[in-house]
């Protein structure tokens, strides 16, 4: 039975993506900063998930990671790299400095760390499978989407480059793409608890779900081992890439 990790596995994505990987018969780590959450879905899901408190940004606990898995779960063999998060979406010359360095810190350094620390096990047993939550917002430039955007570019260009160091073995890379996706804490976090302003965005509009993504995922995970998505840009029909922006002050 394959192991998996989703990371960020306390809400949105990550959790629909346990509970999916879960019922399609893998064990799955599921990892956060909240562990009352992940309680809550160890006892739904049951012992083939195991809750693992970890804030990606931690350096030291990142490193001992695998030391302190159980018997059982030891071999990760799908890594999702889900952690992450947007803050604010001032304009670059009003955006908070510190929102800034908590994307950086969380998207790019948590997620590379992470990758880091797993790979070495995966080449050994020449087995795995990484995917990565990229962002359409790392393709398409929008205004606010500043640092944000530049971290989604960065998981794109590292999810390529992993997959040609890579060439040769018999390990996968993905990079997922989704453009707005409603249902989970994302914009609740990203305007720092103002609901109003986080209910708006979905306001009127058939976004995606968590629930699409953990399909998506659960459908990669099943393709052949011969088989490799490099990356999957995902939008809901309501949207469109922007057109480019003309001032005519
Ligand atoms: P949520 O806010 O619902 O979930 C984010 C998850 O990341 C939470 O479980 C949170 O858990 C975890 N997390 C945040 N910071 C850390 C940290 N330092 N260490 C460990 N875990 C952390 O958002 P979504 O489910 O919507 O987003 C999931 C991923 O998908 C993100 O990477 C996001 O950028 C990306 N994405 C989202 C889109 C959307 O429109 N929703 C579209 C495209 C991409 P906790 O707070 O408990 O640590
Ligand atoms: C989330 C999608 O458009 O809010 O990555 O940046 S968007």
């Amino acid at each position: 039975m394959n192991v998996v990790l989703v990371t960020g596995a306390s809400s949105g994505f990550g959790e629909a993506i346990c509970r999916k990987l879960i019922a399609d018969g893998y064990k799955v780590i599921g990892s956060a900063r909240r562990l009352d959450k992940l309680t809550s879905l160890a006892a739904e899901l049951g012992t083939n998930f195991l809750p693992l408190q970890l804030d990606v940004t931690q350096k030291d606990a990142v490193d001992n990671l695998l030391l302190g898995l159980p018997q059982g779960f030891k071999d990760i063999d799908i890594l999702i790299n889900n952690a992450g998060l947007a803050l604010g979406m001032e304009v670059a010359y009003e955006a908070n400095y510190d929102d800034w360095e908590t994307m950086v810190h969380t998207n790019i350094i948590g997620l590379m760390h992470l990758t880091r620390v797993i790979l070495p096990s995966m080449v050994e047993r020449n087995f795995g499978y990484i995917i990565n939550l990229g962002s359409t917002a790392g393709n398409y430039p929008y205004r606010g989407g500043n640092v944000y955007g530049a971290t989604k570019a960065f998981v794109k260009q590292f999810s390529a480059n992993l997959r040609t160091d890579l060439f040769g073995k018999k390990i996968r890379v993905t990079n997922i793409e989704p453009g707005l996706c409603g249902g989970t804490e994302f914009s609740n976090v990203r305007f720092h608890g103002d609901k109003n302003q986080a209910d708006a965005v979905y306001q009127n509009v058939d976004f995606i779900t968590a629930n699409d993504i953990a399909n998506t995922i659960s459908w990669l995970v099943d393709t052949p081992a011969h088989f490799n998505v490099n990356s999957l840009e995902i939008m809901p029909v309501a949207q469109v890439p922007a057109g480019l922006a003309v001032s005519k002050e």
